[in-house]
């Protein structure tokens, strides 16, 4: 008959499945792999230190900026697998961003500048906030060099909440770094320019171009950073690169290194040597030191002027309260990170072999003892070389980014020119051990390895070329992130993995157990604010509004139907589409889209979210679900009917494709009922054993069980139609219990294998 899908046969092929998986070991031995695909023992013992089986997790979780994408990737360690990629400062359609009114509002608070949309970011250094600086797993910040803002992710839900331009900045570099207690965020400065937003010559470069290090505020209670509660320093303008917070005895300062203090230039087309000859002349650049907290006490005085509404710390007043002293660092430095203990700070520089550590106790005197070499040229006190540094050790060519291990006075350092990773005693100042990776490393990443506590175990080089490494996709390569082991004294390379989304630059990784996300949204969430959408509806109460020009429609989603499945409007309309979905399941996302009109929603279970745009064709435009989310998700579908404005009605009446009789009812109630008793076996099955013992299978169950109330609906609504003799819209009522009744079995067999594979036992 033309409805009928056999439950048993679905059940059959479901059941196949699991049995075929199961018995899905060859004969072939360690040995015969090994042979077979070349591989030697090292490569078996590296396999055996990265490979994850299935339905296991990973010990970290790592946040890896995503470069050119402005976007953030998420992957696990040891395996290295992809998890996700959060949309931050570009649209990104699978996550919605970008094309539900929702996500399009945050995006805007940092993409429109002078009227022109930005669709571009460059995001280089992911921060996770701290408490007494540890990682904490609530909140991920992250920057964009390109267009200076910063973005508040969420790791409740790991989606982007907050976008703040910077309101002095042209380019920054510096952030985000967040200070041990995540009160501040800082942003510092890259390519000095004015910080008004207006014209001045280069000619006077030296006098009106200026660099800035912006402290922005967090409140953690809101999770949001506060504009208004946050301040700049005005900068001398020497090229501001990477900064880091004091922690322990340094909190309250913060550092932030520069190159190009030459204040060079350039003008090839002038004639003049380009900026690289002209920015790396000089034997040193500044380590600039904060006392943001005292900048933070001149900023609450009001002892600050506006740049364009946001309050900036002059140099001159930065220099008098003792907020910004200087301190030669070698050449054209780059990072600049701060033990875990907070007394030392690490710089390396690229164009030196060494890394250089400072004193922060020797800083601290000079300081108090007023003791300085001088000024530079805008005033501000100069520390000796010389009176700040504990030690110099020799790393290698181009050494860059320093992390820590969980081991005291152990360091790694990444070495740009060697294409090696350095691990060394900061202490002793020797190096232990150090082993080469691919072309040519950037950061480098251990775990938690920039906090007061760093985690130990792993490395992550992450390496600006791919060259060779990975079957060739054409001249754009992806980078090359490569794990290494990092628990024995040597170190050892483990697993090369691809990263094909922009050029990561800095990474941070996380024990995947201090992260607790959401399942699901409370019932109606605007993801975006974290509070009750206005326009979330609940079943039966879906409904639609018409106003002159305007069409509002309050609709819902759930496993395989989206209500309304009609929209009818007039073109020209302005037609908002708000959308909850119903489903508590896990991982039952519905998508929306609707052809032509460049709408899709992801509508993960409990949000709401709405999509508003012109009808300004008259035509059809189907609309549907875009995430394969059952057996009937092709079927998860409707129609938006465009009506051109001066439509008439011909009043023709709809012939149904194929009319039902009693004998179709009859035989879909019978099958119905064979169902029911496949159902209540699986039933039968889950509640012999202790499945409340498990959290997974009680959610199932749940799930199985709101399906099962459907199916009684739409059973009693096919009863109806009986009883009047209507046995066309009884038979497909009958359909649509049968449906339901699918999706409970397919949901109460995943409890059963389930519950199968974790062991459940027996209760009396
Ligand atoms: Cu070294 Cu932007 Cu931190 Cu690139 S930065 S590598
Ligand atoms: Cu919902 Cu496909």
């Amino acid at each position: 008959m033309k409805m009928s899908m056999r439950m048993a046969s679905l059940l059959a092929t479901v059941s196949f499945g699991v049995l075929v998986a199961g018995q899905a070991w060859s004969a072939e031995s360690l040995q015969d792999v090994m042979k077979r695909r070349g591989l030697t023992e090292k490569d078996v013992l590296a396999a055996s230190k990265t490979y994850t089986p299935t339905g296991k997790r990973d010990e970290f979780i790592a946040f890896s900026s995503g470069g050119q994408s402005g976007q953030v990737i998420i992957y696990g360690i040891p395996s290295m697998r992809i998890l996700k990629y959060v949309a931050v400062f570009t649209p990104e359609p699978w996550q919605g961003y970008g094309f539900d009114d929702e996500s399009k509002r945050v995006l805007k608070e940092g993409s429109m500048v002078d009227g022109r949309e930005i669709t571009f970011g460059d995001t280089h250094h992911p921060a996770i906030s701290e408490t007494n600086g540890e990682y904490d797993g609530q909140f991920l910040f992250i920057n964009d060099k390109n267009t200076p803002r910063i973005a508040v992710i969420d790791l409740k839900d790991f989606e982007t909440k907050q976008i703040v331009r910077n309101p002095i900045l042209k380019s920054e570099h510096g952030g985000t770094f967040v200070s041990p207690n995540t009160d501040y965020i800082i942003e510092a400065a890259q390519y000095a320019a004015p910080l008004e937003d207006n014209f001045v010559p280069l000619e006077q470069f030296n006098e009106k171009y200026r660099g800035a290090v912006t402290y922005w505020k967090f409140n953690r209670a809101k999770g949001r950073v506060e504009p208004e509660n946050s301040f700049s320093i005005e900068l001398p303008p020497y090229s501001q690169d990477l900064s880091d917070f004091g922690k322990g005895p340094s909190d309250g300062f913060s550092f932030t290194n520069s190159f190009c203090a030459e204040r060079y230039v350039g003008g090839i087309e002038r004639g003049r040597p380009p900026f690289e000859a002209g920015c790396s002349a000089k034997d040193t650049d500044f380590l600039h030191v904060v006392n943001w907290k005292k900048a933070e006490e001149l900023f609450k005085a009001g002892k600050t002027k506006k740049i364009n509404g946001h309050a900036v710390i002059d140099m001159a007043t930065a220099a008098k309260e003792g907020v910004l002293v200087l301190i030669p660092e070698p050449k054209s430095p780059h990072g600049v990170d701060v033990t875990p203990d907070g007394k030392q700070i690490v710089v390396a520089g690229k164009l030196d072999t060494h890394a250089s550590v400072y004193s922060f106790e020797k800083i601290q005197a000079a300081i108090k003892a007023g003791k300085f070499s001088g000024k530079d040229e805008y005033g501000i006190p100069i520390i000796a070389m010389a009176d700040a540094l504990a030690k110099q050790v020799e790393i290698g060519l181009g050494p860059l980014h320093t992390q820590f291990d969980s081991k005291p006075c152990v360091a790694y350092t990444s070495v740009y020119v060697d294409s090696q990773v350095a691990k060394w005693d900061y202490c002793e100042g020797k190096i232990l051990d150090k082993m080469s990776v691919h072309y040519n490393i950037g950061h480098l990443m251990a775990m938690e390895g920039d906090s007061t506590k760093p985690a130990g175990k792993y490395v992550v080089a992450l390496n600006k070329l791919a060259i060779d490494r990975f079957n060739p996709v054409g001249p754009l390569h992806p980078q090359n992130h490569q794990l290494i082991d990092a628990s024995n004294d040597k170190m050892q390379l483990l697993y090369d993995m691809p990263l094909p989304l922009g050029e990561p630059h800095y990474a941070v990784a996380i024990a995947a157990d201090k992260l607790k996300p959401h399942i699901r949204y409370p019932h109606g969430t605007d993801s975006r604010t974290e509070e009750k959408h206005p326009a979330a509806v609940r079943a039966g109460s879906e409904h639609t509004d018409t106003k002159p020009g305007k069409v509002e429609v309050f609709g819902t989603v759930i496993r395989s139907h989206i209500t309304p499945e009609i929209i009818e409007v007039t073109e020209g309309d302005e037609v908002s589409i708000h959308l909850t979905n119903l489903e508590r399941a896990q991982d039952e996302t519905h998508g929306f889209a609707v052809s032509k009109h460049n709408v899709n929603l992801s509508l993960e279970p409990g949000k709401t979210a709405s999509a508003t745009f012109k009808a300004n064709k008259a035509g059809v435009y189907p609309y549907y679900c875009t995430e394969f989310c059952s057996a009937l998700h092709l079927e998860m579908q409707g129609y938006l009917l465009v009506k051109p404005a001066n439509y008439k009605s011909t009043g023709v009446k709809a012939k149904e494709g194929v009319s039902y009789s009693k004998a179709d009812y009859d035989a879909r109630v019978k099958g119905n009922i064979d169902t029911q008793a496949v159902i209540d076996s699986v039933v039968g099955y889950i509640t012999s054993v202790n499945f409340k013992d498990f959290p997974q299978a009680v959610a199932l169950v749940e799930d199985a069980t709101d399906q099962l109330g459907f199916a009684k609906a739409a059973k009693e609504k096919s009863e109806e139609f009986a009883k009047k003799q209507d046995w066309h819209n009884a038979a497909l009522w009958a359909e649509q219990w049968f449906q339901y009744q699918v999706k409970t079995a397919d949901i109460g067999l995943r409890a059963k294998t389930y519950l199968e594979q974790n062991g459940a036992k027996k209760v009396q």
